[in-house]
């Protein structure tokens, strides 16, 4: 059952698309102060699981921690942080009485989760405009079906998005992305995407591609495709300010960029240099912005990522102005203390407060201060490309993710979980995200496998390719000046082969069970709590996780390791999908135990009663032979 409150004036953000009517009075959980802000708070039991939150630091359970909605370009995700690209406010308090709240806000918002107060979970926001509602059920399972249901289905990707991309920001010329499909054919490991960071283009110009180094672009496009490989370019949310470029001056012919305060238009700088931002949530203008995406669709393209868009600011001529002031007072100072005080300020520059209150929107003819909607900004840069290729293109599917994100999004496309780094605790990051991300309807969604920033090791690599097996976005990507880390830059090619050859191996399986999840506005990834809910121990299981129906995986994330211990809530067949499209299977009784993995295997364990189909492996997705199954189970 699910009840709607309606506090103030809240922003229509469309997260929701079914019609609830709303309540009067006030929810009977927690006390509720719509005064100063918005605040809710209500006692926990001791052994109430709190989950959701999508795209957020830490673990399955949320409690313990404090985190903040508010879209932020960090690619330093410590476990320290706060908030990370998406802004994902859902909740299920799992206990004796089960219930589920999401909280429609566009702007910062807190969870303190027993942080401050351990048994209390407080909500809070600065303006009480918003909605929320309140969601009961049987189980925190139940309660997540049934918010899925009213935010509608998820995004459904091609098919060939379930194949393998490698990615790199740095490949910069036809011959770049030929040397990463070569090292891919030539050691006979699949692959069907080769993503295009922001070197492609001209300057770093939204819809242009770089003539010199692509003379030809439909062309490369067409040669790539005939190898079974798509070319998939980024888009960044920031328009280069330039005379001649018919973006920008299209754009600022038409009003359609964000303004400052005094009706002109706001700067801010980002890789290309001074930029202005579309005004995305200003209908007209995202449809404008979303119709550009033609340009790279007519050469051929089939899919996109969209960067950039929390948005992230470098800095502003605003701020630039301010700091050269402290910079002119800090040289005429006697004292040499306020150092520090410069550092701060210089970084400061970035992503700050300051300059999203500098700039506005224009919805339904009124001027909304960007804070105030800041994390619908992601959502809808990408639901203005989603919105566009229904009408480029009515009858396809397009490959689209995004790096900023909202609840509503999950309609339009899918998420990459942005700049992590090779760290071992950063793959086990991504194992605890991954369901806390269906809980609020992304089903299309990875990390960077490998990691983004700092330097890989083989064996991380290989351990991270393991799991991204099972992330319905399987890729490899990595900052320019790391580490190379495609897998055909390590010793023993064919142990990555082994491993990328299972996902395809398993690619009907993960379809079948992709497809059914969106379908039916259910989970892919499930903590084992949700399959298991009586089992009291699967309750506090954060590193396995049950897919579909049918299976659990057990990824291994410690370096070093010979293998890991693996809770079974139910006796189990073990498979390990090894090199040469071979297998082993055992059947395991329920309770602990220790399962070595080789760094070349992929462990899946079947439950009891199912059965998955399996195939042999291919160089892309569209030469898998689909009529020779085999079926591995009960
Ligand atoms: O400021 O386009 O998260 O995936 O490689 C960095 C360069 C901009 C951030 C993205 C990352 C991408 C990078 N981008």
């Amino acid at each position: 059952m699910i009840k709607k409150y309606v506090f103030g004036n809240p922003f229509e953000t469309e997260a929701v698309v079914e019609k609830i009517k709303t309540e009067r009075g006030l929810p009977e959980y927690g006390d509720i102060s719509a005064e100063k802000g918005f605040s809710l708070s209500y006692i926990m039991e001791e052994t109430d699981i709190i989950y959701g939150l999508g795209e957020a630091n830490r673990g399955i359970n949320k409690r313990g921690y404090r985190y903040i909605s508010n879209c932020t370009d960090d690619p330093n995700h410590t476990e320290d942080k706060s908030s990370l690209y998406g802004a994902h406010n859902f909740i299920v308090v799992s206990g004796e009485k089960p219930f589920g709240l999401f909280f429609d806000y566009p702007s910062k918002m807190t969870f303190d989760i027993g942080y401050t107060k351990s048994e209390v979970l407080a909500v809070s926001c600065g303006s009480a405009d918003l909605y929320l509602y309140v969601i009961e059920g049987k189980n925190a399972y139940d309660i997540v079906k049934q918010f899925r249901k009213i935010i509608g289905k998820s995004y459904i990707p091609p098919k060939f998005a379930f194949g393998f991309g490698q990615s790199r920001w740095g490949y910069k010329t036809k011959e770049d992305f030929w040397n990463v499909l070569k090292g891919h054919r030539e050691n006979h490991i699949p692959l069907d995407m080769i993503y295009m960071d922001i070197d492609y283009m001209q300057n770093y110009k939204d819809f242009t591609v770089n003539e010199e180094n692509f003379p030809d672009f439909a062309e490369t496009v067409r040669e790539f495709k005939e190898e079974g490989v798509r070319l998939i370019p980024i888009i960044d949310a920031g328009v280069k300010m330039e005379e001649g470029y018919s973006v920008y001056e299209e754009g600022v012919e038409k009003g359609y960029f964000c303004k400052r305060g005094d009706g002109s238009d706001f700067a801010a700088a980002v890789w290309p240099g001074y930029t202005h931002f579309p005004d995305v949530l200003n209908r007209e203008a995202r449809e404008w912005f979303g119709s550009h995406y033609k340009f790279l669709i007519d050469q051929g393209i089939e899919g996109f990522w969209n960067d950039m868009n929390e948005p992230a600011i470098f800095y502003s001529p605003e701020g630039i102005k301010e700091l050269k002031s402290y910079m002119r007072e800090f040289i005429r100072a006697e004292k040499d203390t306020s150092l520090w005080e410069l550092g701060d300020k210089v970084q400061g520059l970035a992503n700050s407060a300051d300059d999203y209150k500098r700039f506005y929107h224009c919805i339904d003819g009124k001027m909304v201060r960007h804070d105030k909607v800041h994390n619908l900004y992601g959502y809808n840069m990408t639901r203005a490309a989603g919105e566009a290729f229904k009408k480029i293109a009515p009858d396809k599917e397009f490959l689209l993710f995004s790096r900023s994100s909202y609840i509503g999004m999950h309609r339009y496309g899918g998420i990459w979980t942005g700049d992590n780094k090779s760290w071992w605790s950063h793959l086990l990051l991504n194992i605890k995200m991954m369901p806390s991300l269906n809980m609020c309807g992304f089903l299309y969604s990875g990390a960077d496998l490998g990691g983004f920033g700092a330097d890989a090791t083989r064996d991380l690599v290989l351990r991270w390719l393991a799991f991204g097996v099972f992330t319905p976005l399987m890729r490899n990507h990595a900052a320019v000046g790391t580490r190379k880390q495609e897998a055909y830059q390590f010793e023993n090619r064919d142990d990555f082969r082994g491993i990328i050859e299972t996902r395809y191996r398993l690619i009907p399986y993960l379809y079948d069970t992709y497809m059914k999840a969106a379908e039916e506005n259910d989970m892919y990834f499930k903590p084992l709590a949700f399959e298991y809910p009586e089992d009291s121990f699967a309750a506090g299981v954060e590193d396995q996780l049950m897919i579909g129906q049918e299976i659990m995986t057990a990824p291994v994330y410690t370096q070093n390791a010979k293998g890991r211990y693996v809770y079974l809530p139910e006796e189990m067949m073990l498979v390990k999908f090894t090199k040469d499209n071979c297998y082993t299977t055992e059947i395991l009784e329920k309770g602990h135990h220790y399962v070595e993995v080789a760094l070349y295997e992929v462990p899946v364990f079947i439950r009891k009663g199912k059965r998955i189909p399996v195939v042999r492996a291919a160089q892309c997705v569209e030469m898998i032979d689909m009529q020779t199954v085999e079926y591995i189970g009960y």
